[in-house]
């Protein structure tokens, strides 16, 4: 066998570590996917000959910019942008881009590296790639998100394509902020094309992108369920974040009949109770997107809740399923140990690395029904893949079959990660299934292409 990094995992990770200095989201991305994947590999030498984790874990380029923008005071603002194109494989880049004051080239080359897996899961055909900038939307005018939208296109139209790279929404990015991007595509280039997803109706959006990644992470969540005869109806769900995901997350399973008690944001939680009803969810839809407001106002306009502010995370509150939907990182080893003593038995991540690698390794041993983010909110990527689809051939679906299709791809997800994940006295590791599957679609089209 060739001299090869992958024939010592720590060897392996030392490596990573050393190449990406700083870089603690990435490496931690890295190490929570090689873990499994050195198992997997361990008597398959062509992979080992071809490095192929090795170059899956160096992004195929990290484009970094600066963007310029005037405030309403008239300052110039001077931010830094990223476009990072992890893998083209088995399509285009396709990834969100963020907008937060805590995105980094660590964080975009995680999420860039983990959307290569998730995409392949989805069986569409679509790389990984993942976008941003330092950029903090709070607090800004409509016009200011509009400027500062508008110079990140300036320079990051030339380079995407609908055929290269296709960027959508993610933290602080949803469709106010993708239409101000796309129509400044369309100025610089006069080209319209479907070079970015979770686009409006009236110019090239899909039906249910908004509500995607929510409900498709409550879906998975029941195909889990389901393997143990069980159902959402009647379970008690705490769920973190009040943005996209969490509020279609939260929606899908008080449909299923499900009660849902807590949401949060970044100043703390808010505990209901009596259950965040639909009409709840919609006043916090509303509250947190058109009044850009803060989860805590919760508590006042609903006398039956108490909110836990200083940044306070719901993991404290007694359930049978969580769904984390905000950031990375916000549920930590002594977090998953009390939901485990709180009686929790299920987790579909909505968000992207939102357990640690402590918390991660609490629940594999702990062997509860535990969905990585890779897996359970693929569903969002996945209807912007069936926007793109509609985009080439011109044309829409109406909502029952898009509907049909997200189910479907959630459950051909849960097919693979049984595949890969299930061991001989039948339990499931979803995160191992997810690792595995993602990886070999992958690495098995790279071994195609030689050593490009
Ligand atoms: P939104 O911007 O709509 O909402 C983000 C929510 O998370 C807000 O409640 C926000 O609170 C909270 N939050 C963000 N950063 C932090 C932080 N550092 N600490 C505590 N709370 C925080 O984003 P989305 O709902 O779209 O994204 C949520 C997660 O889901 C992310 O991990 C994203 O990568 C992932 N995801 C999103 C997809 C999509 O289609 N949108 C698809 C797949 C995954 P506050 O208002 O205080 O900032
Ligand atoms: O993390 C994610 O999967 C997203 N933010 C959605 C990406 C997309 O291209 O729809």
């Amino acid at each position: 066998m060739p001299a090869s990094d992958h024939v010592d995992l720590n060897g392996f990770i030392e490596g990573v570590k050393r190449r990406n200095p700083g870089q603690s989201e990435f490496v931690q991305a890295v190490t929570e996917v090689a873990e499994d994947i050195f198992d997997f590999i361990g008597d398959k030498v062509q992979y080992h000959e071809a490095q192929i984790l090795r170059r899956i874990a160096e992004p195929d380029r990290v484009v970094s910019f600066r963007v310029c923008w005037q405030d309403d005071n008239g300052n110039i603002r001077v931010q830094r942008g990223w476009r990072v194109q992890n893998n083209n494989s088995i399509g285009p880049y396709k990834g969100g881009i963020r907008f937060h004051p805590s995105v980094t080239e660590s964080v975009l080359k995680f999420l860039a590296f983990e959307q290569t897996f998730k995409n392949a899961l989805t069986g569409l055909p679509m790389g990984g790639g993942k976008g941003g900038a330092n950029f903090n939307p709070k607090g800004k005018s409509v016009n200011e998100i509009m400027r500062f939208c508008q110079s990140f296109m300036t320079e990051l139209y030339r380079h995407i394509g609908a055929d290269i790279d296709v960027p959508a929404g993610d933290i602080g990015v949803g469709g106010r902020e993708i239409g101000f991007m796309f129509g400044q595509y369309k100025r610089i280039t006069n080209n319209f094309t479907g070079v970015l997803t979770g686009k409006g109706l009236e110019w090239g959006g899909s039906l249910i992108r908004t509500e995607a990644t929510g409900y498709g992470a409550v879906y998975f969540l029941q195909n889990m369920l389901k393997s143990r005869g069980q159902d959402v109806a009647g379970k008690v769900a705490v769920i973190s974040g009040s943005g996209n995901v969490a509020t279609h997350a939260a929606e899908k399973i008080v449909a299923l009949g499900g009660k849902v008690v807590t949401l949060s944001d970044s100043e703390g939680f808010v505990h209901d109770p009596d259950g965040i009803t639909q009409d709840k969810i919609d006043w916090v839809k509303t509250h947190k997107t058109h009044r850009r407001g803060r989860i805590s106002d919760y508590a006042t306009e609903f006398k039956s809740a108490t909110f836990h502010g200083g940044g306070a995370r719901p993991w404290g509150v007694p359930c049978d399923v969580a769904l984390p939907c905000a950031t990375q990182n916000e549920l930590n080893g002594e977090e998953a140990r009390t939901l485990l003593k709180n009686g929790c038995t299920a987790v579909a991540e909505g968000a992207n690395m939102p357990t640690d690698l402590d918390g991660v390794h609490v629940f594999k041993a702990a062997r509860i029904l535990y969905a990585p983010g890779k897996a359970s909110n693929a569903g969002g990527v996945a209807v912007s893949g069936l926007e793109m689809s509609q985009n080439s051939a011109r044309m829409s679906w109406k909502e029952e079959e898009l509907q049909t299709m997200l189910k479907d791809i959630m459950s051909g997800i849960h097919d693979r990660c049984l595949e890969y994940g299930r061991s001989a006295d039948g339990h499931v590791d979803y995160v191992k299934g997810a690792n595995i599957a993602g990886f070999k679609k992958v690495a098995d089209a790279m071994l195609a292409f030689g050593v490009v």
